[in-house]
C-alpha cells in the first residue's frame, strides 16, 4: 500500500466518523443559555437633558428631556434610579403614577435615589412636573 492510498483511506474512515455522529453534537456547542428573567437589582443613572441650541421662548414648550427616556426591567425587579439633576436654575421631578405613584423632586444641583419593586407589569410613562410635555420617559416592565 502507497501512502496516496493510506491517506485516501484514512481520510475515507475519518469522514465515515463524522459523517456518523449526531448533528446535535455541534449544535450543542453553538447554543446560548436564555436570557434570564429571573429577578434582579437593576441600578439605573438618570439625568436631565434638553434640545441643544433649541429657542425655548420661541417654540413655546419646553426643551428638556431626561436621558435615557427608556428604563426596562423585568416584573419582580427592585429597581434603583440615581437621579441627578445636573442643572443650575431649576428643579426636576421624577413621577411615576399609579400603580407606583412615587413622586420626587430633585433640586437643581442635587439628586435623589428612587427605589421601588417593579411588581407591576406593562409601560408606564415617567415625567417632570415641571417641564411637560417634553420631559417623558416610558418604564418598561417586561
Ligand atoms: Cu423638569
Amino acid at each position: 500500500m502507497n501512502k496516496l492510498v493510506m491517506f485516501d483511506l484514512v481520510v475515507a474512515v475519518v469522514c465515515t466518523i463524522l459523517g456518523a455522529l449526531p448533528v446535535s453534537a455541534f449544535a450543542q456547542q453553538q447554543q446560548q443559555p436564555p436570557p434570564s428573567t429571573a429577578a434582579t437589582n437593576k441600578v439605573f443613572y438618570l439625568f436631565n437633558s434638553h434640545v441643544p441650541d433649541a429657542n425655548e421662548t420661541k417654540l413655546g414648550i419646553p426643551t428638556d428631556l431626561f436621558a435615557p427616556s427608556t428604563i426596562t426591567v423585568n416584573k419582580g425587579d427592585t429597581v434603583t434610579i440615581h437621579f441627578f439633576n445636573i442643572e443650575t436654575t431649576e428643579p426636576h421631578t421624577f413621577t411615576l403614577a399609579a400603580p407606583y405613584n412615587i413622586d420626587t423632586n430633585v433640586p437643581q444641583g442635587q439628586n435623589a435615589t428612587i427605589v421601588f419593586h417593579a411588581d407591576h407589569a406593562g409601560v408606564f410613562q415617567y415625567y417632570c412636573k415641571y417641564h411637560l410635555p417634553t420631559m417623558i420617559g416610558q418604564l418598561v416592565v417586561q
